[in-house]
């Protein structure tokens, strides 16, 4: 049990659906805290290095294309267990399988257009905060 900070971005989907505060207000009434927050384009050497383990992926030349087609939220959350917690509010990877009650769950459908990122553990955590607010 420890307090942690995780890194979650809200996906050029999510932002052009108007669904930023909505996301926000999930983490909030979860009782954690976000701590930092800011609204940018990303480029294609910026998504190269935040998706650094999937550029070899076939589906890489989709996501690239997707998470570099509008503005995105990038966040820092924080709290007792947040990496994990986070991604549980957020639901499974692919939105057509995310539980009911997840932001994946409720709000997506396809796989590269589900909504949200947040980070997987301590280390990406601390890897993709540095990139986003370093
Ligand atoms: P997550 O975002 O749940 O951590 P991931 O790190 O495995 O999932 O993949 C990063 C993103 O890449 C994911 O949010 C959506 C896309 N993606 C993953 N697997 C995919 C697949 N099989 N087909 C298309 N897009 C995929
Ligand atoms: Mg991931």
């Amino acid at each position: 049990m420890a307090i942690e900070s995780t890194f979650i971005m809200v996906k050029p989907d999510g932002v052009a659906r108007g669904l930023v505060g909505e996301v926000i207000a999930r983490f909030e009434r979860k009782g954690l805290t976000l701590e930092k927050i800011r609204k940018l384009d990303i480029d294609e050497d910026l998504a190269r290095r935040h998706y650094e383990e999937h550029v070899e992926k076939p589906f890489f030349p989709e996501l690239l294309d997707f998470i570099t087609s509008g503005p995105v939220v990038a966040m820092e959350w924080s709290g007792e267990s947040a990496i994990m917690v986070c991604r549980d509010l957020m639901g499974a990877t692919d939105p057509k399988k995310a539980a009911p009650g997840t932001i994946r769950g409720d709000l997506g459908l396809i796989v590269t257009h589900n909504l949200v990122h947040g980070s997987d553990g301590l280390e990406s955590a601390s890897r993709e905060l540095e990139i986003f607010f370093g």
